[in-house]
């Protein structure tokens, strides 16, 4: 029997008296009785099972700091979670000018009420403590206060004699998936049609890239096809390469509440990490690290064999079948059980279990995406769906997941390279099109090659073409690959950094200038979570010190500089939140991602609303290609489609003339091996990645008592096995290290895929003080990564590379500080004490 999920031991309590509820109907609802959990110890709250087909229970969580009292709360601003891109709908509560608390919002589609640990703890990031209040500029080598004329007047100065001696090619824009989409929206129309530069950016590249990417190789156009809601529909629910209890863990209750239920959709689990999805999978496989494409090949080969193709879906609505088929035909899965090392049986079952199910609901994350054929092996997903007929219909849809809160923001805005509005770079009737928005000329719109990527900007900095880099919410000192490298181009002479942050980060003690920006819940905004719902986050509380938005130091920024439209009057129109909403909504008009029926005051009364939304009647659109792939057609697409193998864009002709009526494309793809394999020096294989208590780089998790209590530090997961063979234990000091560096943590002994090693990529040197050049101090995981990326999205490979671990220095019985209750749960629980966040950690669910 598989283990199930016990539900968390509950403290009744009565509810509290006068507790202020939005409507009369969510007050009938409410039940007489709470209950109180430790959120740290049980993650996902209390059960709340449904049937196929039925609604998925309400349950309103919360959390408010110890002391206060629900009647203690004077507001409750709305606003969605930040901390990952599941959109969570909740209301931060406000009492004396300060956030006290949170709960989630039971009435909004996304979570029906539900919060995981890191929204219901997260929000005490904001405390000033040691927020960034005042700019600072670097004076002889050290960074000092100055205001805000000062440090953007230089900002200013700077960008007009590079953009004089050198032009628009010296200066680029590197921003976030954590911003406001009205924050991207007017940095994407400052730096593409105010600098008129080629090099702008996202952390997206890092995150998403490849979801973008594969949705634009197989149907023509970003937009995610699925809803969450499919969950409620499913009868199969297959993850690959996504741990989605522990990275968007509201989602996961959901799964959970189905797999509790009557009636509960199978499970399979693609992921060499014993996941808490792993524990549950009906099949789980652990393949060999960086062979997605070679066991989706084999799924869609028994997909064809056993005759499941829904031949007229494929006639009706597809191009490509023949290729398709031809190309998996020799994939069988005793073909790639050899190369994922995995047994073809097992294989065989995870393609009776996708090729059976009539509701297929397929996810897709950072496995697939962070690896050497990311969009190759993410469009295989989607051909398995195209090839079933398995999209447009509830139950039946894929979700090429995002990471970040707001990527898709930085996405539809264009901040990310793309054009805004997914125009193709590549039609001028696009270009032009975004010019008459603008009121510019088209030729100011840099189009003439492919947007410049986030590797390709640091190349260009570290060559000395690129002389100023702005970086918004970001740490790349952290988390872009092979750090030594990243933190040389950052300190370069040559190269003006500015960084915007609300901390001191490892980034912006590299910087030239450092912006203290505002944050979620210090200014107002929209964001769009994973399933295309929009939410408006509200201001609850004012910025610390001299912090401003994201948004006004853009706009400050364009108006210092002068830019203008083709009449001279301002480029940038716009002067707050709503008018760059406004403004956007133009933008996006016609377009797939079209928002025109959505207004502030819209979002404000009600709950999330997903896009397409052209009018003001429009409920929004649950799902996409209800009814074939129009965004596919030639004159509509966003991409005419890459060479999966090299990434060479496709020209507009042989698309058009292969794909003249706009079909969804069944794109082929042969397995190729990684690039960096385990040699007899580095014989392990590396990956890395994400833990749930914590958030990236964790500016704001490593600052939250609860989060940080339960993963203090790094650690490293190897299986029992390959430690038994090195003669590690639990708790042993350990260097991991490959050829660009090396990692000391921890050893957390699991039940990972042997052959495999593990490394968070949280832990940087903040909160330590510790230097990376001491052997003692190094905890970063990108210190031993690789540069290199996938050739079509771009999408740098953080879950591949070869490794050896060693000793340093016994634990003599202390156990790794990795959580128990998570991936990183030990094989052998009898010397390890359990996960717990105790009282300061309890959480109230009526349900
Ligand atoms: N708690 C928490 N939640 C988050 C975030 C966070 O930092 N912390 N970040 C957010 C962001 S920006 C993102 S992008 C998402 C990421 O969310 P996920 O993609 O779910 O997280 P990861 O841990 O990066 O990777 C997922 C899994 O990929 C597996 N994997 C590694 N190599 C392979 C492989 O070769 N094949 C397959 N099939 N699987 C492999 C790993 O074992 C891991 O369990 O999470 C979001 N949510
Ligand atoms: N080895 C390895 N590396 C990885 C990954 C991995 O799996 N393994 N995953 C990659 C992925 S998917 C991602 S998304 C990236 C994440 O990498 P980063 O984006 O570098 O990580 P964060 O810590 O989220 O950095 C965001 C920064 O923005 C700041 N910030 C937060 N809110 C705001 C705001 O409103 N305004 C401004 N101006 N700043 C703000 C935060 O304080 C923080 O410093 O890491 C990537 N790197
Ligand atoms: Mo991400």
């Amino acid at each position: 029997m598989r283990p199930r999920t016990r539900s968390p031991p509950t403290r009744r309590r009565r509810s509290p008296p006068g507790r202020t509820e939005p409507t009369g109907a969510s007050r009938a609802r409410r039940r007489a009785e709470e209950t109180s959990v430790d959120r740290i110890a049980h993650p996902w709250g209390p059960r709340t099972p449904y049937a196929a087909g039925s609604p998925w229970p309400r349950r309103t969580d919360r959390h408010l700091a110890p002391g206060t009292r629900e009647e203690d709360v004077e507001r409750w601003v709305p606003s969605a979670s930040l901390l990952h891109s599941n959109g969570d709908a909740m209301d931060i509560a406000v009492a004396r000018g300060e956030i006290v608390g949170v709960r989630g919002r039971a009435s909004d589609r996304v979570n029906h009420g539900r919060l995981g640990p890191k929204d219901l703890f997260g929000w005490q990031a904001n405390a000033p403590r040691d927020r960034l209040t005042r700019p600072l500029v670097r004076e002889r080598g050290r960074l000092v206060d100055c205001d805000w004329d000062r440090a953007m007047n230089l900002i200013v100065r700077r960008s007009k004699e590079l953009l004089e001696r050198q032009g628009p090619d010296a200066v680029g824009f590197y921003t976030s998936g954590q911003l406001f989409l009205e924050e991207y929206y007017t940095l994407a129309v400052l730096a593409r049609a105010g600098i008129g530069t080629p090099h702008l950016d996202g952390n997206t590249r890092l995150c998403t890239a490849t979801a973008a990417e594969s949705l634009k190789q197989s149907f023509g156009c970003d937009g995610q096809p699925g809803s969450y809601t499919d969950v409620d529909h499913a009868d199969a629910i297959a993850l690959f390469g996504h741990n989605v209890a522990e990275t968007q863990p509201v989602l996961w209750m959901r799964m959970l509440d189905r797999l509790e239920g009557p009636t509960p959709p199978r499970l399979l689990c693609v992921d060499p990490r014993p996941t808490p999805v792993a524990r549950r999978a009906t099949v789980h496989l652990a393949p060999r690290l960086g062979t997605n494409v070679a066991l989706l090949s084999a799924l869609l080969h028994e997909t064809i064999r056993t005759g499941r193709v829904d031949r007229v879906f494929v006639e009706r609505h597809t191009i490509g079948y023949e290729e398709l088929a031809a190309r998996v035909e020799r994939c069988t899965p005793r073909w790639a059980a050899g190369i994922c090392d995995l047994p073809a049986a097992a294989i065989q079952e995870a393609a009776e279990l996708v090729g059976g199910a009539e509701r297929l609901l397929s996810t897709v994350l950072q496995g697939v995406y962070q690896s050497h054929q990311a969009t190759a092996a993410a469009v295989q997903v989607n051909n398995l769906h195209l090839l079933r007929g398995m999209l447009g219909r509830p139950g039946a849809g894929v979700l090429q997941m995002n990471g970040q809160p707001t990527a898709q923001n930085t996405r539809e805005c264009g901040a990310d390279g793309d054009l805004p509005g997914f125009r193709n770079w590549q039609n001028p009737r696009h270009v032009a099109d975004l010019a008459r928005v603008w009121n510019v000329d088209p030729e100011r719109i840099p189009h003439d090659g492919p947007p410049t990527h986030a590797m390709r900007m640091f190349r260009e900095a570290e060559e000395g073409s690129l002389r100023m880099l702005w970086i918004s919410g970001t740490n790349p000192a952290v988390s872009l690959p092979e750090l030594e490298r990243v933190r040389a181009i950052l300190g370069r002479d040559s190269l003006f950094t500015v960084v915007q942050d609300l901390f001191l980060t490892e980034t912006a003690h590299l910087a030239d200038v450092v912006l203290p920006a505002a944050t979620w819940a210090e200014k107002r905004g929209t964001f769009t979570n994973a399933d295309r719902t929009v939410h408006l986050s509200e201001k609850a509380v004012d910025p610390p010190g001299e912090a401003r938005p994201d948004l006004d130091i853009f706009l400050d920024y364009a108006e210092r500089m002068g830019f203008t439209d083709r009449d001279g009057a301002p480029l940038v129109a716009w002067h707050d939140a709503e008018s760059a909403f406004e403004a956007w909504k133009r933008c996006s008009a016609g377009r797939p991602c079209d928002y025109s029926g959505l207004t502030y005051a819209r979002l404000r009364d009600g709950d999330g609303i997903q896009w397409p939304c052209p009018d003001a009647s429009s409920p929004g659109t649950e799902r996409l290609y209800t009814d074939g792939f129009p965004w596919a057609a030639p004159e509509v697409c966003e991409s005419y489609g890459k060479d999966l193998a090299t990434g060479d864009p496709v020209g507009p002709a042989t698309y058009r003339a292969r794909n003249p009526h706009g079909k969804a494309l069944l794109r082929a793809a042969d397995h190729t091996p990684p690039g960096e394999d385990t040699t007899a020096e580095h014989p392990l294989q590396l990956t890395t990645g994400r833990t749930l208590y914590h958030f990236h780089t964790r500016t704001k998790t490593g600052r939250v008592p609860q989060l940080n209590a339960a993963a203090p530090d790094v650690w490293v997961e190897m299986s029992r096995r390959d430690a038994d063979e090195r003669g590690l234990a639990e708790g042993d000091l350990v260097d991991v290290s490959t050829p660009r560096g090396s990692v000391r943590a921890a050893l957390r002994v699991t039940g990972l895929r042997d052959g495999v090693v593990f490394l968070p990529f949280h832990y940087g040197y903040w909160d330590t003080g510790g230097a990376p050049e001491d052997a003692d101090a190094r905890r970063a995981a990108n210190e031993t990564t690789i540069t290199d990326w996938d050739p079509v999205s771009k999408q740098p490979l953080f879950k591949i590379g070869a490794a050896q671990v060693t000793l340093v220095t016994r634990a003599g019985g202390h156990p790794s500080p990795a959580p128990t209750n998570t991936a990183s749960a030990p094989d052998d629980p009898e010397p390890v004490p359990p996960t717990t966040g105790g009282p300061a950690a309890e959480a109230s669910s009526d349900a």
